[in-house]
């Protein structure tokens, strides 16, 4: 079986993530969706809320699951066999860091990052520029799935 990641913050899933798990799944037998931390960001939804909305918008992709990890990237891919990580990129500065991070990766542990040129409808789309148009009372119902839409207007409305 060839299983491949699709590593991110997911704070919250966007239109682009979707886009590029959805691709993901035709090129591997299966592929696990990972919420992981990214020091440098802070969360606005908690590490189970986006395993929630990400369950929800990946029930239809039936060889897609999702998970959580606290750690490094490699040690996740050497405990569940996965061969490849795949991510989506966006602009020339997505690039440079995202070969950066491949180089370690593979430094790591020897795994392999497929880096997918993102779909230019959604080249314009970050989780962190949708919750800040969505603070300000902006519409982003187009630019994510409905769940999250739902669950940005209630956190950003009716703060806890
Ligand atoms: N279109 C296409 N792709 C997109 C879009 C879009 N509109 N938006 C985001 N993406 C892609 C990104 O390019 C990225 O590949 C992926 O989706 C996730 O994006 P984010 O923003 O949710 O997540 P990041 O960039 O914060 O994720 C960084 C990680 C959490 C993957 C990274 O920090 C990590 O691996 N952390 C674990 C600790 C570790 O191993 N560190 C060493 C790394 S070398």
């Amino acid at each position: 079986m060839r299983r491949a990641v699709c590593p991110g913050s997911y704070d919250p899933a966007t239109n682009g993530h979707l886009d590029i798990i959805e691709r993901a799944a035709q090129l591997f037998d299966e592929v696990v969706v990972a919420v992981l931390i990214n020091k440098k960001k802070q969360g606005l939804f908690s590490v189970e809320e986006r395993l929630e909305m990400l369950r929800e918008i990946t029930e239809k992709l039936p060889n897609v699951r999702v998970d959580s990890w606290h750690g490094l990237l490699v040690d996740y891919c050497r405990q569940h066999g996965i061969v490849a990580i795949a991510k989506g990129l966006r602009s020339v500065s997505d690039f440079d860091y995202e070969l950066q991070m491949a180089q370690m990766n593979r430094e790591l542990s020897g795994v392999e990052t497929l880096l997918m040129s993102n779909n230019p409808a959604y080249s314009f789309l970050s989780s962190s520029l949708v919750k800040e148009v969505a603070t300000y009372g902006g519409d982003v119902s187009q630019m994510v799935p409905e769940v999250v839409n739902e669950r940005l207007v209630q956190r950003l409305t009716r703060p806890e």
